[in-house]
C-alpha cells in the first residue's frame, strides 16, 4: 500500500527497525486481506471456527491477560500536574526511557501489522486518525470490526497528521522456539498501556486484551480524544448513543455514561416494553459530543463495531446483540459448548458441557464458571438489527438528554433530572458504582467514577469538570438526568432492569416534552408515584416507592462522602460544583426558616 505521508513512513521504519520484526504489513482493509488474516489465526492455533456462526470464531487469552490494567496505565504528561490525582503518572522521557528498550528486538520471529484506521465517520469534522502499530493479528483482527481501517483511513490522512499508537504483546518468537496461542507479558508489572497527552501518542507494552491493545478504542477515542476534545471545544465521553421513538413519530437522542460492564450495550439496544415506542442504537461505548451552530450538542460514536461483556446476554437480556453476534463475530474467553456454539453463564441454552475459557472440560454444575466475567464478544456495529439511519452520519445527532449512571445497591433513586447544566455536571462528577470485572481490580467495592471516565481521562480530572462547565451557555443544552438500575434488598434487586429501563426513557422524554410534572427532591426532580408508566410490570408499592424517593439520611451521608472525594481530588475542583453540593446539604438539611414543604422525605 502506497502512502506518500513522510511522517508516517518515517515512524513506520523508526519502529521496525527498533523493534526487528520479520516482517512488515500494511494492512488495506480489504475483505481478501481479513480472509486470508483469519485463516492464519486459525492455522496458527489462535482462533477455532464457531461451527454454528458463519466466519466466526472463539479464541482465548492466557489467563493473566483479562482486563484492563488501570494499575499499569499511565497518564505521561510533561507536569505531574495535568494529569491529575485520578492517574498515575511518569515523567514522559523516563517512561521513554524505560519502555523504549522494552520494544528493543520484541517483535522478533512476529509479523509487523500496520493498521491506518479512522475514528468516526470519513465525513465527520471529528474524525481522528490514527495508526495502530502491532505484532498481534488478534488486534488486526478486531481492529477490522472497531475501526474504520484500512485504503480509505490512509487516503484520508493523506500528508495530515496521525496519532501513532505502538502496541506490542512482549513476546519475541525467538529461533526455534513455538509460539502459543495468546503470547503476552504474563507478568503483570511488565505491562504499560501509555498515553503521551502533549504529542498525542501511545504506546503499549505486554498485553493482548481489549482496551490495552486496540488501541483505538480507550487509549484512543477516550483518553488522547479528551486531551484533544478540551483544546478543540468537544467533548469525548464513556457514553452510548440510542434514539427514542415515541407513539407519535417523534424521536429523542440521548446518550449515557456508565463505567464498563454496567450494561451499556443493554440500554443501547433496549427493547422498548410499552408498544409503539422503538429505541435503536447508534453505539454503546464512546460518544463524541460537539456544539453544534444551532447551540445543541451533536454526538458521533467513533467506533466501528461493538466489543461488548458476552456473560448475562441473551435472547432475554438483549436479543439485538445475539443478532449482532450471529456472524463475523469474534468471542474471546467465552466456553465453546458440545453444541458446536460458543456459550456463557446467562446465555440462556442449555447445554451438556464445554470447553471452558482456560480450555479444560466444563459440565453445568461443575462450580466454575465457563466464561470469564470479563469475556467479550466482538461484532461490527453494522449488524445491529436496529441499527439508527443516522450512525453513520459525520454531523452526528442532537442530544435532548444526558444520562449517568452506575451500579449502587442503595442510595441512589431510579431516576432523577438535574435542575440545570451545572446540577447535571454536579450529577456526573459524583457518580459513583461497584466495580467489575472489566479490570483487574478487586470486583464489587463502591468507589467514585466521576462521569464513568475514571480510567480514560487524559487530563486532570478537575479540568474536566471545569471543561463540562464551560458549555453552560449553549442556547439548547440537552437535559442531564441520573439513573440507578442496581438498588437491592438484600439479594434481591428493587427494580427489574433490562428492557424495563424503557419506561425510564419514556419518563425523560415526557420531561423533555412538559409532559409530567416530576416531583421536586432534595437531589432533583423524581418521577411522582404516579407517573412512570408500569404498564404490564408488576411491582410492589413499596419497592416503587423506594426507587423513587430520595433518601435524606442516606443522602446527608453520600453529600459527606462527595465532600470528602472532592478533597481528594484537591483545590482545584470548580467553585461551581462545590457550590452544588453545598446547595444539595441545605436542600437536604435546610434550617427551619427556610423550610420547603417539598423535600424529600426524611
Ligand atoms: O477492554 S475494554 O476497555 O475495551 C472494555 C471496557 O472496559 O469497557
Ligand atoms: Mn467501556
Amino acid at each position: 500500500m502506497q502512502t506518500t505521508n513522510q511522517k508516517l513512513k518515517d515512524w513506520v521504519e523508526q519502529i521496525a527497525n527498533h523493534c526487528l520484526p520479520q516482517d512488515v504489513y500494511w494492512c488495506d482493509g480489504s475483505k481478501t486481506e481479513q480472509d486470508n488474516l483469519l485463516k492464519e489465526l486459525v492455522a496458527q492455533g489462535t482462533f477455532k471456527p464457531v461451527a454454528a456462526r458463519p466466519n466466526s470464531y472463539w479464541v482465548c487469552s492466557h489467563p493473566s491477560d483479562v482486563a484492563r490494567v488501570e494499575k499499569r496505565t499511565f497518564i505521561c504528561s510533561r507536569k505531574e500536574e495535568d494529569a491529575g490525582p485520578t492517574n498515575n503518572w511518569m515523567d514522559p522521557a523516563q517512561m521513554k526511557q524505560i519502555l523504549w528498550p522494552k520494544f528493543a528486538g520484541c517483535m522478533q520471529g512476529r509479523r509487523m501489522y500496520v493498521i491506518p484506521f479512522c475514528m468516526g465517520p470519513y465525513d465527520s469534522p471529528l474524525a481522528k486518525i490514527g495508526v495502530e502499530i502491532t505484532d498481534s493479528p488478534y488486534v488486526v483482527a478486531n481492529m477490522y470490526l472497531m475501526a474504520r481501517v484500512g485504503e480509505k483511513a490512509l487516503a484520508k490522512l493523506g500528508n495530515g497528521d496521525f496519532i501513532p499508537c505502538l502496541h506490542s504483546v512482549g513476546a519475541p518468537l525467538l529461533a526455534g522456539q513455538k509460539d502459543v496461542p495468546w503470547p503476552c507479558e504474563p507478568d503483570p508489572e511488565n505491562k504499560y498501556i501509555v498515553q503521551f497527552p502533549e504529542e498525542h501518542m501511545i504506546w503499549s507494552y505486554g498485553s493482548g486484551y481489549g482496551g490495552n491493545a486496540l488501541l483505538g478504542k480507550k487509549c484512543l477515542a477516550l483518553r488522547i480524544a479528551s486531551v484533544m476534545a478540551r483544546k478543540e471545544g468537544w467533548l469525548a465521553e464513556h457514553m452510548l448513543i440510542l434514539s427514542l421513538t415515541n407513539p407519535q413519530g417523534k424521536t429523542f437522542y440521548m446518550a449515557a455514561a456508565f463505567p464498563s460492564a454496567c450494561g451499556k450495550t443493554n440500554l443501547a439496544m433496549l427493547k422498548m416494553p410499552l408498544p409503539g415506542w422503538q429505541v435503536k442504537c447508534l453505539g454503546d461505548d464512546i460518544a463524541w459530543l460537539r456544539p453544534g451552530s444551532d447551540g445543541r450538542l451533536w454526538a458521533i460514536n467513533p467506533e466501528y463495531g461493538f466489543f461488548g461483556v458476552a456473560p448475562g446476554t441473551s435472547g432475554k437480556t438483549n436479543a439485538q446483540a445475539m443478532a449482532a453476534m450471529e456472524k463475523n463475530a469474534i468471542f474471546t474467553n467465552v466456553a465453546l459448548a458440545d453444541d458446536g456454539d460458543v456459550w456463557w453463564e446467562g446465555i440462556d441454552r442449555e447445554i451438556t458441557g464445554a470447553i471452558d475459557w482456560q480450555g479444560a472440560r466444563w459440565t453445568p454444575g461443575c462450580g466454575r464458571k465457563a466464561a470469564h466475567p470479563n469475556s467479550r464478544f466482538t461484532a461490527p456495529l453494522s449488524q445491529c438489527p436496529i441499527l439508527d439511519e443516522h450512525w453513520n452520519d459525520g454531523e452526528g445527532v442532537p442530544l435532548s438528554a444526558i444520562i449517568f449512571g452506575g451500579r449502587r445497591p442503595s442510595t441512589v433513586p431510579l431516576v432523577t433530572e438535574a435542575f440545570s447544566w451545572e446540577h447535571g455536571v454536579f450529577f456526573g462528577s459524583a457518580i459513583a458504582s461497584e466495580t467489575t470485572a472489566a479490570n483487574l481490580d478487586q470486583v464489587g467495592i463502591v468507589r467514585r467514577d466521576p462521569f464513568a471516565m475514571r480510567p480514560f481521562f487524559g487530563y486532570h480530572v478537575c479540568d474536566y469538570f471545569q471543561h463540562w462547565l464551560s458549555f453552560k451557555n449553549l442556547s439548547h443544552l440537552p437535559r442531564i438526568f441520573m439513573v440507578n438500575w442496581f438498588q437491592k434488598e438484600g439479594e434481591r434487586f428493587l427494580w427489574p432492569g433490562y428492557s424495563d429501563n424503557g419506561r425510564v426513557l419514556k419518563w425523560i422524554t415526557q420531561r423533555l416534552e412538559n409532559k409530567v410534572p416530576g416531583q421536586k427532591s432534595a437531589l432533583g426532580i423524581n418521577p411522582g408515584l404516579q407517573e412512570l408508566d408500569l404498564t404490564g410490570l408488576k411491582i410492589a408499592a413499596s419497592d416503587l416507592a423506594r426507587l423513587l424517593t430520595c433518601d435524606g439520611h442516606q443522602w446527608k451521608k453520600e453529600a459527606q462522602s462527595i465532600a470528602e472525594f472532592y478533597q481528594s481530588l484537591g483545590p482545584k475542583v470548580p467553585p461551581a460544583l462545590w457550590q452544588q453540593l453545598t446547595d444539595l446539604q441545605k436542600r437536604l438539611d435546610p434550617s427551619p426558616r427556610e423550610h420547603h414543604s417539598s423535600c424529600c422525605m426524611f
